[in-house]
C-alpha cells in the first residue's frame, strides 16, 4: 500500500481550517489538522512545499518512521509551523490504519480509560451577570466543568470577551489596549466569589489568564482564588520560561495548567519534571500529532501530571475527533477544552464526535471518524485574519 496523493485544503467556514488529506493506491484516504490561528498559510505552504512530496510513495502503515523523517529529516526541528504541518500527516496517517484494519483510533490506542471524557465549555460575559446568565445556561446543559471569563472594570476589551467594535481596518490585529493587571487582579476573585455562589460546590470552574501576569503576581492571585477551589488557573504567565512557575508554586496551591501553545515535550520538560504544574494544555495538532501527544502523555503520567487538551474553535472538527480518541484511551487526560465551531463548519467537515451530558464521545467509525468535503470547501475560500494584540494602557506591547 502506498500514498498516491496528498493535497492541502484550506478553507474558511466561519474561520480559517488548514486540512491535510492522504489518498492511497488501495481507495482509502485520512484526514488531520494542520490550522496555526493567524498563520495558516505558513503551515499550508511547509506542507504543500517542503513535507508532502515526502509522503508520497511511502507505507501509510509505517507511522513512527514517517513521523521521524519529517522531524529529524528536516534538521530545523520543533516550532509551531512544522509541528503542525507534521501532526496533520500524523493523524493522517492514524486515520487510514483505522480505516485499513475496520478499527476506531481508541481501539489502536489502547482501548477506553473511561466511559467518556469531561469537557469544559465557556462561561464569557461583559458583565457580571451576562457570564453568570452563560454559567447557569451551560450547567442546565449538562456541563461538569466551565470557564469563567469576564471584561474587569475599566477595560472595554479582554481576551476571549466578544468584541464590542470590528477593527478599524479588518486586515490589520485587532489592538485590545487599556489592559489593567491591578483592576484585573482586584476583580477576578470578587468574580469567582459570585460563581462559586451561583454555581454550588460541585462545579468545576477553571479561568484563563491567558499570559498576562508576572509570576508573583500569579502567585497572589492563585493564592486568593484558593477559597473558590477552581479546578485550574490556566497560562498565568507565558510559560517560555519554565523556572518562573517555581515562583507560583511557592505560593499557591491552586492547580494551575499550561501549554496550549507548546509543541514538543521539551516545551514542558522541566515543568513536568519538577511537578511545576498540574494540567498539560498541549494538544494534538500544536503537538505533533496522536504519536508525539503518545508520548508526551506517557512522560507526564510518571510526574503525575495530567491532559487537559486545548480545544478552542480554531482546533478544526478534525483535531476533536483525534482528541475524542486519543483522550478516551489516554489513562492520564483529566479533562478536554470544548468551544462550538461555526454553524458552516457542519457544511464542510463531517464527523462522528458528539459531547453528550458534558462528555466527549468519539463514536465507533473505524479510523478518526471525520473526513472533510472537498467542494463544499471551495465555497469558502481563505480570509486573511489577526489574533489580536493587547497594549497596556500607556501604550506598551503586552502578551496575548
Ligand atoms: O487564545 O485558541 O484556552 N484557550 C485559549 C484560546 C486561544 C486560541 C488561540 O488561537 O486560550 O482561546
Ligand atoms: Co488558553
Amino acid at each position: 500500500m502506498h500514498v498516491t496523493a496528498a493535497k492541502v485544503i484550506v478553507s474558511s467556514p466561519g474561520r480559517n481550517y488548514v486540512t491535510v488529506k492522504l489518498e492511497t493506491d488501495q481507495g482509502v484516504h485520512g484526514v488531520g489538522d494542520a490550522t496555526l490561528n493567524g498563520r495558516e498559510l505558513a503551515v499550508a505552504a511547509y506542507l504543500e512545499k517542503h513535507a508532502l512530496p515526502l509522503v508520497i510513495g511511502r507505507d501509510p502503515a509505517d507511522i513512527e518512521d514517517i513521523w521521524q523523517m519529517l522531524y529529524k529529516g528536516a534538521y530545523w526541528r520543533r516550532g509551531p509551523v512544522t509541528m503542525a504541518a507534521i501532526a496533520a500527516v500524523d493523524v493522517a496517517l492514524w486515520d487510514i490504519k483505522g480505516k485499513v484494519l475496520g478499527t476506531p483510533l481508541w481501539d489502536l490506542l489502547g482501548g477506553r480509560s473511561r466511559t467518556g471524557t469531561m469537557v469544559y465549555s465557556h462561561a464569557t460575559g461583559r458583565t457580571v451577570g451576562e457570564t453568570l446568565a452563560k454559567l447557569a445556561d451551560l450547567q442546565a446543559a449538562g456541563y461538569k466543568a466551565i470557564r469563567v471569563q469576564c471584561l474587569a472594570p475599566g477595560m472595554d476589551e479582554m481576551y476571549s470577551i466578544p468584541r464590542s467594535k470590528e477593527p478599524p481596518d479588518p486586515r490589520l490585529p485587532f489592538v485590545e489596549s487599556g489592559w489593567d493587571t491591578s483592576a484585573y487582579l482586584r476583580f477576578v476573585p470578587k468574580l469567582f466569589a459570585s460563581a462559586r455562589e451561583a454555581a454550588g460546590d460541585d462545579l468545576h470552574l477553571l479561568h484563563d489568564v491567558h499570559h498576562r501576569l508576572t509570576p508573583i503576581e500569579a502567585g497572589d492571585l492563585g493564592r486568593r482564588l484558593e477559597e473558590f477551589r477552581l479546578f485550574w488557573l490556566e497560562d498565568a504567565v507565558p510559560a517560555e520560561l519554565q523556572a518562573a512557575f517555581r515562583i507560583i508554586r511557592q505560593h499557591t496551591t491552586t492547580p494551575l495548567a499550561v501549554g496550549e501553545v507548546f509543541n514538543t515535550v521539551y516545551d514542558c520538560e522541566q515543568l513536568v519534571r519538577e511537578q511545576l504544574i498540574d494540567y498539560l494544555r498541549m494538544s494534538i495538532v500544536h503537538g505533533g500529532g496522536i504519536s508525539h501527544m503518545r508520548k508526551v502523555a506517557a512522560f507526564a503520567e510518571i510526574y503525575r501530571v495530567r491532559l487537559g487538551p486545548h480545544g478552542a474553535a480554531d482546533l478544526s472538527p478534525v483535531t476533536m475527533a483525534a482528541a475524542a480518541h486519543f483522550d478516551i484511551a489516554t489513562h492520564n487526560v483529566a479533562v478536554q477544552e470544548y468551544a462550538p465551531h461555526p454553524e458552516q463548519a457542519r457544511e464542510v467537515f463531517s464527523y462522528q464526535w458528539s459531547v453528550e451530558d458534558g462528555y466527549l464521545q468519539p463514536g465507533n467509525a473505524p479510523g478518526l471518524g471525520a473526513d472533510i468535503d472537498e467542494q463544499a470547501a471551495k465555497r469558502f475560500p481563505y480570509e486573511r485574519d489577526y489574533l489580536p494584540v493587547s497594549r497596556l494602557a500607556d501604550g506598551t506591547m503586552g502578551s496575548w
